[in-house]
């Protein structure tokens, strides 16, 4: 007979992470599934209570997806109407419709956050937009989108990690999921027309499906917002958003069983005056990179 080292059973690690209470029982299962260093997230469990134990048990039972109860979505979960505590920011959800699912969450970014990632972005350059062209998935720069922009890549600073950090918590999605961040300013006369952000059907698509699947969900952060004009329009639905400074638009864009969705058709008005500057943030299908 062979001996085997035994670790905890399911049954011991489902009861610690109910040993807790609700609260802390979904806190753990979001953040092992936006991807949270665990030695970090046991640290914060002692911290407020939890045994040096239950904590890795609680973690280990909500990384094993197939045994436990919580339904996996195709798209990240968009935060409801409410305040919570996100990574030290109170963001409250001002704005919320169910279907199709899109959200504004204010605060989101401190104003000191959004004026250093935008120095960060200087630093880098910014460079005309392009479009993905729909016959061959090429980038092309197109009169459609006038603003210009730099795509980072993931993690590419602390700040840059903090900010894709706090994205992946609020919707529930890992972190390796996403795609860089993109920055993208505006100047008056600059526009973004009605597109989508999922890819394209076949052959055009498949190169950018290729890694990471479908663009699920797109979050866009306004990290300066313009005097006049430069909302962001979902034509489809006859909403325009205009957001603060540090708020955030979620929608995902594709439906429930995966195809691109018509009321996500959405584009950036034209500025008027000022200077609009936002972050992109895509949620990929799979893990991106
Ligand atoms: O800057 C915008 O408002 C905007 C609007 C629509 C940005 C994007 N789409 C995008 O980056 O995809
Ligand atoms: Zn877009």
């Amino acid at each position: 007979m062979t001996s085997q080292m035994a670790g905890p059973s399911v049954a011991t690690q489902n009861a610690a992470i109910d040993s807790h209470g609700s609260e802390w029982r979904d806190w753990v299962f979001t953040n092992v599934r936006a991807g949270c260093d665990h030695a970090d997230m046991a640290q914060r469990m002692v911290a407020a209570g939890w045994t040096a134990n239950a904590a890795a048990e609680a973690i280990a039972f909500a990384s094993k997806p197939h045994e436990h109860p919580v339904a996996l979505s195709v798209r990240p979960e968009l935060p409801l109407i409410g305040v919570s505590q996100i990574e030290g920011q109170s963001v409250a959800v001002t704005m919320r419709l169910a279907a199709p699912a899109i959200a504004v969450c204010e605060n989101v970014l401190s104003a000191e956050e959004c004026e250093q990632l935008i120095a960060y972005a200087e630093l880098r350059g910014l460079l005309p937009s392009t479009v993905v062209d729909e016959t061959d998935g090429s980038a092309v720069p197109h009169p459609e989108r006038s603003s210009t922009g730099v795509m980072l890549v993931r993690a590419e600073t602390d700040l840059v990690t903090k900010i894709e950090r706090r994205l992946a918590t609020l919707t529930s999605w890992p972190i390796d999921h996403g795609e860089g961040l993109q920055i993208l300013r505006y100047a008056p006369g600059q526009e973004y027309r009605p597109h989508f952000d999922a890819f394209p059907e076949g052959r055009a698509g498949d190169v950018h499906r290729a890694n990471g699947g479908q663009r699920v969900n797109t979050i866009l952060v306004y990290l300066r917002s313009p005097e006049c004009g430069g909302g962001t329009v979902f034509p489809n639905l006859g909403l325009t958003l205009r957001p603060q400074r540090g708020a955030a638009i979620m929608f995902h864009n594709v439906d429930a069983s995966g195809n691109r969705a018509n009321e996500t058709l959405h584009g950036g008005e034209i500025v008027q005056a000022g200077e609009k500057i936002v972050l992109t943030y895509w949620q990929r299908e799979e893990a991106y990179g």
